[in-house]
């Protein structure tokens, strides 16, 4: 679609270049091409769908796609010019008096070059500031089975969740918390997930995290919770971290914080992937009917790769080896054709089962457990498409809890309420302007008519004289929408009482839920909280500080829990169980990241073969292949790059080499055999430590023939590998064979032993690595 024609202009918006665009698929949905006729290239509402204008055109899967490409520009084939359009002949040297003159004020191109430079910096978010986006779609199921409903539209009107024939466009971003836009990404944090969907009826932006509850039950406290957990304001220490003095002294403040707190010092905090995280709605959301009848609901996502976690340890590594591990493992699975899938699933509950909850639905710091209300799944996002440009979309992309739909509609949760007013102001400051939410990434794909016509940047260009209400010049037009007609109610909920500044009595029960959350994890991952405490609380200089998390906290979740935290920090142990400790063993397995095995695929897991000349070519095909069939992601890492030879005399070439890659930075690891691979391996530190580590961090490793003395070498604590002859031997996630040639069902038992993601059971704690 480039055209050189100097006499064309060079204001053709429709800027498509790749094959991709070029292809007649992504053409309007009335078949027109979707290029914009105008020169400003913004593309309206109108040119984005199919055609009348009353709002009720079909959207489909392709079409923000298309609203976007009529804003793309390549510079393929192009001429450099000014913004203006004006052609560069030098960008190298500034316009000087004399060759070794001073540069001269009327340079233009200096001027717009620098000046363009020096502004390109927008504030970054508050917090979430660290983060990537993907595009895909969410479709609705066909009619989901909901206990109590014989049809989804019973429970709401919105269509974007109850017509399975819409396929609606999606932008999602997930995100850390706390750190800046540069912090690495593996820190101990919530994660932010974050997705807007383009409906026909309007932007819903679900703004959810990672973890089902929050810190807080106030939005009032939010500046103090951020300011406490963000690095301390004297020092501007520690980045992207909560351990240290200031944000525990605020915990250790805030009883209601507790439940949280169990969660973020286990694995949820520490995501695998980005793809392999649930997420959720957090507060207590309506839904409403066309007849306004309301039922109340929490938003889940569930991961199609399961829900899955790093350890601690390899976290840290992971920070320095590569600080932009989520955010690159989520572009790369994209890029490389898998398409992360999630499953919105809804928790349905009346006033009534409400009231009978031993805790308020409207209390931020509470799920509702699964065991009293099932998810029930209801459709499924799929994301497939990374953005062009990490600025134009990921960073301008503007979410707001406040977007919504009819059919969705909010509850008096104090910290919802909050945030309806924090997010559009927030936006205020990224962009300066209020016309945020027409930049191509947030611009909806329903159409527009207000009279809101002004302010800085402005792209629309909103004809006619008239541009406030009543009006009888212009027909009274665009004119307001009844129910029927799609015009946004707001549920009618009776509110009878005083004015007043308190915390609710029923928001009051800090610690029910943290035990049922410490009471619902497998050993291991109460191993990983202690752990976890430890090292946070390690990092608090100021006793009293640690103290009271023990005592005024943690004893009140479970006396075993604060004794085992207090040994490890230098705190006296608490004697008697805490005053509030609540007297149940309830568990709900929902909870557990161990119990909940959401996906028994190893799609996308990225397996490391250590190899080097003189390997076994049969071994490494054997497992190689099957790998690959099951989706698995397989890169051939040897000491140094280049070209490998197999004892048969295939080559393969090493994708990494010691120094660009670690074992942390993998799912599993195997070494097939060869007697001069082999020996070779045992003299390289960096191989015996990609086992060590490997084991350490729990993963999956496998070793056939005389590989299987690298393993002995490194000494794994507690494993026995197959001998001389032997078969397949299959120990806590180790998978060896001797000499034995069943190599298939080798590499079968390799593949379950990645599945399993982690195997807890092990004791590495004698491992150096
Ligand atoms: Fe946010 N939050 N938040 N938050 N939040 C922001 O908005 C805020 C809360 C969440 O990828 C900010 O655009 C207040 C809960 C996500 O762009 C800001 C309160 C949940 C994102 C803001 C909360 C979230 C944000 C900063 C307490 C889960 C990133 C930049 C009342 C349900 C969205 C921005 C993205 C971002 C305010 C609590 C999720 C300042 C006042 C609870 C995923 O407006």
């Amino acid at each position: 679609t480039t055209d050189d024609d100097p006499e064309r202009g060079r204001d053709g918006a429709d800027e498509r270049t790749t094959e991709e665009r070029d292809d007649p698929s992504s053409e309007g949905a009335d078949g027109t091409d979707s290029s914009p006729t105008r020169a400003d290239g913004s593309g309206s509402n109108e040119e984005s769908r199919s055609g009348t204008s009353d709002g009720s055109e079909e959207i489909d899967d392709e079409s923000k796609r298309r609203q976007l490409d009529a804003v793309r520009e390549s510079p393929e084939g192009e001429y450099l010019t000014t913004d203006h359009g004006v052609r560069v002949s030098d960008t190298d040297n500034s316009l000087k008096a004399s060759e070794r003159g001073p540069t001269i004020m009327e340079d233009f191109h200096f001027r717009e070059k620098m000046t363009q430079f020096d502004h390109e910096s927008i504030p970054e978010r508050v917090v979430h500031a660290r983060g990537t986006g993907a595009h895909g779609y969410f479709e609705p199921y066909e009619d989901p089975d909901l206990e109590g409903f014989d049809d989804i539209s019973e429970l709401t009107k919105a269509s974007v969740l109850t017509d399975p024939d819409t396929k609606t466009p999606v932008f999602t971003r997930f995100s850390t918390v706390v750190g800046s836009r540069g912090s690495p990404d593996t820190v101990r944090d919530v994660r932010g997930f974050a997705t807007k969907f383009y409906t026909e009826e309007g932007n819903w932006d679900l703004v959810g995290n990672n973890i089902p509850i929050f810190f807080i039950q106030d939005a009032m406290e939010f500046p103090d919770l951020v300011h406490a957990i963000k690095p301390e304001p004297d020092d501007g220490t520690p980045q992207a971290s909560a351990a240290h003095d200031t944000f525990w002294d605020f915990a250790s403040l805030k009883p209601e914080i507790t439940h949280m707190i169990m969660w973020v010092l286990s694995g949820r905090a520490l995501p695998r992937a980005y793809r392999m995280m649930q997420g959720f709605g957090v507060h207590t959301f309506r839904l409403v009917n066309d007849e306004g009848d309301a039922h109340f609901v929490k938003f889940h996502w569930t991961p199609a790769y399961g829900t899955q976690q790093l350890v601690w340890d390899e976290t840290q590594k992971i920070a320095g080896k590569n600080p932009d591990f989520n955010r690159m493992d989520l572009y790369d699975v994209i890029e490389e054709g898998y398409e992360p899938e999630w499953e919105l699933g809804v928790q349905i509950f009346d006033e009534d089962e409400a009231e009978a909850f031993d805790f308020d639905v409207l209390d931020p710091t509470k799920i509702v457990p699964e065991t009293e209300v099932p998810v029930e799944p209801i459709g499924r996002m799929v994301l497939n498409e990374t953005p062009d440009n990490f600025f134009a979309e990921t960073e301008q992309v503007a979410f707001h809890p406040g977007n919504v739909v009819p059919g969705i509609d909010f509850t008096n949760d104090p910290l919802l309420q909050g945030r309806l007013f924090s997010y559009q102001d927030t936006q205020l400051n990224r962009f300066n302007s209020a016309n945020w939410d027409e930049i191509p990434i947030n611009r909806p794909l329903a159409q527009r008519h207000n009279n809101q016509r002004a302010g800085f940047m402005r792209q629309e260009i909103n004809s006619g004289k008239v541009s406030y209400k009543p009006n009888s010049i212009g027909d009274d037009e665009p004119r307001e929408a009844s129910a029927e007609e799609g015009g946004y109610e707001h549920f009618a909920e009776k509110i009878d009482g005083r004015k007043i500044r308190n915390r609710s009595e029923s928001f009051k029960n800090h610690f029910d839920q943290a035990r049922l959350f410490w009471n619902s994890m497998t050993e291991p991952e109460k191993q990983n909280i202690v752990d976890a405490a430890h090292f946070e609380l390690g990092k608090v200089d100021r006793m009293e500080i640690r103290e009271r998390m023990v005592y005024d906290l943690f004893n009140n979740v479970d006396h075993e829990f604060a004794k085992r935290v207090a040994e490890g920090i230098g705190v006296e142990p608490p004697e008697a169980p805490g005053d509030e400790m609540p007297d149940h063993d309830a568990e709900d397995p929902a909870l557990s990241i161990n119990e909940r095995r959401d996906a028994d695929s190893i799609e996308t897991r990225k397996i490391a073969i250590l190899v080097d000349d003189g390997y076994d070519g049969d071994h490494l095909e054997a497992v190689r292949s099957t790998l690959q069939d099951e989706g698995a992601r397989v890169k051939v890492v040897s000491k140094v790059l280049g070209d490998k030879e197999a004892e048969n005399g295939d080559e393969i070439e090493a994708d990494e080499s010691h120094v660009t890659t670690q074992s942390v930075l993998f799912d599993a690891v195997y070494i097939p055999g060869g007697e001069e691979n082999v020996e070779a391996l045992l003299e390289q530190g960096g191989a015996k430590q990609f086992v060590a580590e490997a084991f350490k961090h729990k993963k999956a490793i496998a070793a056939a023939g005389d590989a299987t003395s690298v393993l002995e070498a490194v000494e794994l604590p507690g494993i026995d590998v197959a001998g001389d002859g032997d078969g397949v031997v299959s120990e806590h996630g180790v998978v060896t064979i001797g000499d034995g040639d069943d190599l298939e069902a080798f590499a079968e038992s390799f593949v379950d032993a990645i599945a399993e993601h982690r195997h807890w059971e092990r004791d590495p704690t004698e491992l150096p690595a």
